[in-house]
Formats: structure tokens, C-alpha cells, sequence
């Protein structure tokens, strides 16, 4: 796991590094507050951070203070170190939004308990949102998750003039697997399907269960004819073998529906899905194992 140190005072930061490094951890350094700042927002910026209060610039409270407005998905566990310790000192760096503090000479002995226990926070709280955005049956996104993403792509495609499609897929004649294998089969069946058609996918696209075996895509930056080529790879990924299960070897295709928004300026989220929707049907009343536009 990655920690940030921050702080201006070389010979503190070699102490940390040392220390934090002899226990495991991934050390990031900063000899400011802006540097620390900008490190803590990165996409994959350290979810731990020891941060020294007084530095040149942006103070250990002022980064705290903007970290938590900054309304980040993740969250970031920061300890203040602090040579500080009158009570009114510690209120003021808890009320900026840090959750621990440590006084200034430290004990490693303490370092190491109090950044331990910050690690617990911190995997628990990724443990909570791997739990609230994944399907527990496929592992893909869940519903809410997938349209949540849809929702951030569609308004940031607005500042942009990329192309954004939708695929929606449904597994055909699902119910007679069903009623034929029994219901494990079938869970078998759409665990591989899910996985099969993922990685048919390209890099940053996302991929959520809508619902029952109605499945999501969202690609961002790429035009219909873009689209069809993913469609095409998601439906022969399932044509052209079928599933080996507990139960035999299950035959299934997919159908799939296809909707984009090409221009720039607002697209509404509800009509882009109901597009791909009715293409999806069109594709369910062209027999099936196909693809529609
Ligand atoms: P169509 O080709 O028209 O899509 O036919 P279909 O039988 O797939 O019809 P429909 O999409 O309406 O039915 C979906 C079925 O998928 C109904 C439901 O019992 C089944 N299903 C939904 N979720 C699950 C699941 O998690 N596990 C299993 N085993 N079955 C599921
Ligand atoms: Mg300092
Ligand atoms: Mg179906
Ligand atoms: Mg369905």
C-alpha cells in the first residue's frame, strides 16, 4: 500500500521513508503542501498520508481541509504530524479533516500502530465500495454503479467532441436454459457469459448488469462503427462455443442493441438507453444472435 509523507524537513522525511518502507509500505514523497496536494488527488494517488502540520506554503491543514472538499470517490486516511499537542491544536487538525494525529519527535513503535490502523479504515472502506458496485453473482458493475459511470461519461463527453455509445446485450432464450439445466446452470452460464463478453471489451470501457441477464456497456469515445466492431467480438464471443458447465456443454447466443450520441451538447441518459433498447428488440425480432444500430 502506498503512503504519502509530507514534509519539509529532510532528515524527518528519511526517518519515515526508512520506517514506513522496513514495514511494507509504498512511501510517495512530498517537501510541500501543494506537491502533497496534488499527489493526494492523482487518480492513483496514495490512500494514506502522513503529513507534517508547518511546511512552507500550504500548511499539513490547509491539504486536509481541501481534501475533503474536494469531494474525492475515495477516501484518503491522513495523520498530522504534529510538534503541537495542546488540545486546541489537535481540534483544529480534526476539524480540518484529519484523522489522526501524531506528536513531533515521534516513536516509531506509535508510527507504525497509528498507520496500521488507518490501513484497516482504508481497506474496509474499499471492501464497502467493491460491495455497494458489484454484481455478486458476475463481479461486473451493478446497476447502480454502471449507470452511475454512464451518467459521469455523458456529461463529460459534453465538454468534449468524442463520440459515446451503449451496448445492451440480453442473453437469448435464457429462460428455457433455465427451465432446462435449473437455475445454477443458469447462473453458471451468465457467470462466463458476463466474463466472455468483458473481454471483448476495450480498455476503458465499463461493463454493469442492468438487470436479470440484460447486460450494460458503456464505451466512451467511440462511434457506432467502433461499437459494432466491440458487438460483433461480445456476440461470436458466445456463438462460437458454448458454455461447459456442471451441468454439459450449454449453447447460448446473444442478441444486442446499439445506441450513440455524435454530437456535442447535451444528451440525455434515459433516451440514450431507450435507443439501445429498441435495438435491442430489433435485434430479438431479427431471430436473434444479432446485432442492431
Ligand atoms: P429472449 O431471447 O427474448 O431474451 O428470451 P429470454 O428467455 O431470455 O427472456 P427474458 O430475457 O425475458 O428472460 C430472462 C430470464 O432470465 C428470466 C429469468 O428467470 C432469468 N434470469 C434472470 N436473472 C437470472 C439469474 O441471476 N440467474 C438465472 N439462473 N436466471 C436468471
Ligand atoms: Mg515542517
Ligand atoms: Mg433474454
Ligand atoms: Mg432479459
Amino acid at each position: 500500500m502506498k503512503v504519502l509523507v509530507a514534509d519539509d524537513d529532510p532528515i524527518s522525511v528519511l526517518y519515515l521513508q526508512d520506517v514506513l518502507s522496513e514495514w511494507g509500505y509504498q512511501v510517495v514523497v512530498a517537501a510541500d503542501g501543494l506537491t502533497a496536494e496534488a499527489i493526494l488527488r492523482q487518480a492513483d494517488g496514495p490512500l494514506l498520508a502522513v503529513l507534517d502540520w508547518m511546511m512552507p506554503g500550504r500548511d499539513g491543514i490547509d491539504v486536509c481541509h481541501n481534501i475533503r472538499q474536494a469531494g474525492m470517490e475515495r477516501y484518503v486516511y491522513m495523520i498530522m504530524l504534529t510538534s503541537r499537542t495542546e488540545t486546541e491544536f489537535i481540534v483544529a487538525a480534526m476539524n480540518a479533516g484529519a484523522d489522526d494525529y501524531i506528536a513531533k519527535p515521534f516513536i516509531a513503535e506509535e508510527m507504525r500502530v497509528r498507520v496500521r490502523a488507518g490501513r484497516r479504515i482504508v481497506d474496509l472502506e474499499q471492501e464497502l465500495r467493491r460491495q455497494a458496485t458489484r454484481d455478486a453473482l458476475t463481479g461486473i458493475f451493478n446497476r447502480g454503479a454502471i449507470l452511475d459511470l454512464l451518467q459521469k461519461e455523458i456529461a463529460r463527453r459534453a465538454r468534449t467532441p468524442e463520440c459515446l455509445s451503449v451496448i445492451f446485450a440480453d442473453l437469448d432464450h435464457f429462460k428455457r436454459i433455465n427451465d432446462t439445466y435449473g437455475h445454477l446452470a443458469g447462473d453458471e452460464v451468465l457467470r462466463e457469459a458476463t466474463q466472455r463478453m468483458a473481454a471483448a471489451l476495450r480498455t476503458y470501457d465499463a461493463f454493469g448488469r442492468y438487470g436479470g441477464e440484460e447486460l450494460l456497456a458503456v464505451l466512451p469515445d467511440c462511434d457506432p462503427e467502433g461499437a459494432l466492431i466491440v458487438a460483433e467480438r461480445m456476440r461470436s464471443a458466445m456463438a462460437d462455443a458454448s458454455v461447459p458447465t456442471a451441468y454439459g456443454e450449454i449453447a447460448v447466443t446473444v442478441s444486442i442493441g446499439i445506441a450513440s450520441v455524435s454530437h456535442a451538447g447535451a444528451a440525455d441518459m434515459t433516451g440514450l438507453l431507450h435507443r439501445a433498447d429498441g435495438a435491442l428488440y430489433a435485434a430479438k425480432l431479427r431471430g436473434r444472435n444479432f446485432i442492431a444500430v
